[in-house]
């Protein structure tokens, strides 16, 4: 899958596509992620990449011009171009599904106050949103939609382990609470059902504990 990210601060996108899952999927080419600075786009003498809003109001918003030219910049092809935006469709794993069948995802990332409209009308993209609270830009938006994604590329991670994650808001319950060694610790014990070796027993302990935590942290998704 390829993955272009359009951003004003490319270094929020380094440590991150080094490390860990997502830098593993970068070195086997399985991801092509390219980063570019939308400031490279601008042709001012300033290299200006945002203005103040029509209408007035506080806080500046970003110029199209540069985010046109380093969309049209990337050449032709099947794509779907996002906007990272805190007014956009919300994350969540149907979603993430959806653009992990995708050949090549386009990032806009947003900071400021936000991205001139046309941005959104005349290219087209959609806009996505991570969740309902307020953050500082669309960079670390665009890492988490990296990541989750990047875990449903065939080949990115190990087979048991992308089953396991896969059912998340499907089964409607939380994970069930996970223990390792060792049995006590602090004086705080591992629930004896997990040390005895009875598999059916462990399972409905599972499914017991799952519908506790999911009642406690998330009664919402109980209905
Ligand atoms: C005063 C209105 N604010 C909108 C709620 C302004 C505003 C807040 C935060 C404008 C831009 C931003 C920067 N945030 C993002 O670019 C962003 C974001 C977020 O803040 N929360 C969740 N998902 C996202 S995706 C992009």
């Amino acid at each position: 899958m390829r993955v272009d990210v359009l951003t004003i601060f490319p270094g929020i996108f380094e440590s991150p596509l080094r490390e860990s899952l997502l830098g593993r999927a970068v070195r086997s080419g399985i991801l092509d992620v390219r980063v570019h600075d939308i400031r490279d786009f601008a042709t001012d003498r300033h290299r200006q990449v945002d203005d103040e809003p029509y209408g007035g109001g506080p806080g500046m918003v970003m110029k199209p011009e540069p985010i046109f030219a380093a969309v049209e910049s990337l050449g032709a092809g099947e794509r779907r171009l996002i906007v990272l935006s805190p007014s956009g469709r919300r994350l969540d794993q149907a979603l993430v599904r959806e653009l992990a069948s995708e050949r090549w995802l386009v990032l806009i990332c947003g900071r400021y106050e936000g991205i001139d409209e046309r941005v959104v009308e005349g290219l087209p993209a959609e806009e996505l949103s991570i969740g309902d609270y307020v953050l500082s830009g669309g960079e670390l938006p665009a890492l988490v939609v990296l990541e989750a994604v990047a875990r449903l590329v065939p080949g990115v991670i190990g087979k048991e382990e992308s089953h396991e994650r896969d059912s998340f808001g499907e089964g409607g319950l939380l994970d069930h609470p996970h223990y390792t060694r060792p049995s006590e610790f602090r004086g705080l014990r591992v629930p004896e059902v997990l040390l005895s070796g009875n598999h059916a027993e462990v399972e409905r302990w599972r499914r017991e504990a799952a519908i506790e935590k999911t009642r406690r942290n998330r009664p919402d998704l109980l209905e």
